[in-house]
């Protein structure tokens, strides 16, 4: 089957999935993925099984901060915060594009413009499979928590609010 070319952002990510030695593919729909409750309709998933990519600013060093969290939970910024041993400053969508190159809806938990800090949800380890954004608000790619953890290097934590 044919398929359109993938958008720049989405080529990208495709990219960098590629150099994994892994087969993810990419999936770049027509209709909006941008929230966890939209995505999971767009692939018929659970939004449990979504990945959300969730940006911080560290507050004294400025380093970013990516938390790979259930779309089903929401992030504990104090959890975070505790096992950072910094506390945790606002990203704003400027923020969040200039120091990752993705758009807020589209951070994808790979390929960004520099190495983040990453915390992953323990939660997300309970799935099968799960899916995750890949680099704009209409693209996702299907994997596993131990691609996840194997591909963002992350440290899984609980990091979700009770
Ligand atoms: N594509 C979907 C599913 S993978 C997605 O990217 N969801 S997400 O949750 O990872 O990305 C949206 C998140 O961006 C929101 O949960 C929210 O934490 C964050 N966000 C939304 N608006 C802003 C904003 N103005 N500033 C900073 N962060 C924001």
């Amino acid at each position: 089957m044919m398929s359109k070319p993938l958008s720049p952002s989405a080529q990208r990510v495709q990219e960098v999935l590629d150099a994994s030695g892994r087969a993810f593919v990419v999936r770049e729909l027509e209709q909006s993925t941008r929230t966890s409750a939209e995505a999971a309709d767009a692939v018929g998933c659970t939004v449990a099984q979504i990945v959300k990519s969730i940006i911080f600013r560290a507050a004294a060093t400025d380093r970013v901060i990516l938390v790979l969290t259930s779309g089903a939970n929401r992030v504990d910024e104090h959890k975070v915060a505790a096992l950072l041993g910094e506390k945790l400053g606002k990203a704003d969508a400027d923020f969040v594009r200039e120091r990752t190159g993705f758009v807020i809806g589209g951070v994808a938990p790979i390929g960004h413009r520099e190495a983040p800090v990453t915390f992953i949800d323990a939660d997300l380890l309970t799935h099968a499979e799960i899916w995750a954004a890949a680099g704009t608000p209409n693209a996702l790619f299907r994997l596993t928590p131990d691609d996840l953890h194997a591909l963002s290097q992350g440290r899984v934590a609980d990091v979700k609010r009770a």
